[in-house]
C-alpha cells in the first residue's frame, strides 16, 4: 500500500479544489485520473472507493475520504503545518462559507443546471413548451435567491480583503468558494458582482493554481470571469 497521499480526480469536477489546495501546501500526493462519460456522470470505478461514485475522493494511510469538504478540512488539518489558517478574525467567515459552499449554495446552482438541463434534453417537439415552462420557474424562483447569494458574497468580498476570512492566503473558504463561483461564472456570470470576478481571477492567477490545473488535465472552468 502506497503511503503517498492519493488524490481521486474526475475531470471538470470538484476535484480540482484538492489539486489547487495541495499544490499551495507543498503537500507530495499522487493523483489517479478518472473521465467522465459521454452522459458527463463519472465512470464506475470510481464507486470502487467512493460507493456514491462521485469525485473528489482521497486515500490516505488506507483509509478513502469522499466529499470535497471534509477533505479540504482533513489536509489542512494532518498537513497544512499552520498553513491555510484563517486569522482569529475571520474564524467564522471561514467555518461559515466553508459549509454554506455546499450545503446552501451548490444546490441552488445545480437546480438550476437541471432546469436547463431538461428542456434540452425532451424531445424536439415539446422543447419549446419545457423551455417556456422552466423559463418560467427559472426567472420566478431560482434567479432571485441566486441574486441574494451573489450580492451576499459580492458584500462580504469588498469587505474581507484578497481572501475570504481576512488573511493574506487561501484558506479552507477559498478552496470551497472558488470552484462554486467558476461553475455559476460559467452557467450565467450576470448575476456575479466585480469583487467576486476579481476574486476567482485572482485564484487562477496564483502559480499553485496553475500547477494544479496541469496535474489535473481537462478543467472548463479554468477560465477568467
Ligand atoms: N458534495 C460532494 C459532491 C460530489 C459531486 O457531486 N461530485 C461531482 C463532480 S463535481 C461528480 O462526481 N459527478 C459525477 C457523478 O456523480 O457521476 C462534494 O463536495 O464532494
Amino acid at each position: 500500500m502506497s503511503s503517498t497521499l492519493l488524490i481521486h480526480h474526475l475531470n471538470d469536477s470538484r476535484s480540482q479544489r484538492i489539486l489547487w489546495l495541495v499544490e499551495e501546501l507543498g503537500v507530495p500526493y499522487e493523483v489517479k485520473r478518472y473521465e467522465r462519460g459521454a452522459d458527463r456522470l463519472a465512470p464506475k470505478e470510481l464507486k470502487e472507493v467512493n460507493p456514491l461514485g462521485g469525485a473528489p475522493v482521497i486515500t490516505d494511510g488506507g483509509r478513502n475520504l469522499p466529499e470535497s469538504g471534509a477533505i479540504v478540512e482533513y489536509i489542512i488539518s494532518k498537513y497544512g503545518e499552520g498553513r491555510a489558517q484563517p486569522p482569529e478574525a475571520g474564524m467564522l467567515d471561514n467555518l461559515y462559507f466553508t459549509h454554506y459552499s455546499e450545503a446552501s449554495l451548490m444546490p441552488m446552482l445545480v437546480q438550476q443546471l437541471i432546469f436547463k438541463m431538461i428542456p434540452a434534453q425532451a424531445p424536439f417537439l415539446i422543447r419549446p413548451l419545457l423551455n417556456a415552462i422552466f423559463n418560467k420557474i427559472s426567472a420566478g424562483f431560482i434567479e432571485p435567491r441566486l441574486k441574494l447569494h451573489a450580492d451576499m458574497i459580492e458584500k462580504h468580498l469588498e469587505k474581507c480583503g484578497d481572501w475570504i476570512a481576512g488573511g493574506s492566503e487561501p484558506t479552507a473558504a477559498d478552496y470551497m468558494m472558488v470552484f462554486c463561483l467558476e461553475a455559476w461564472g460559467n452557467s450565467s456570470p450576470f448575476l456575479l458582482g466585480p469583487k467576486t470576478k476579481a476574486y476567482v481571477n485572482r485564484a487562477h492567477a496564483r502559480p499553485a493554481y496553475k500547477r494544479a490545473l496541469e496535474k489535473g488535465g481537462e478543467y472548463k472552468y479554468a477560465g477568467d470571469l
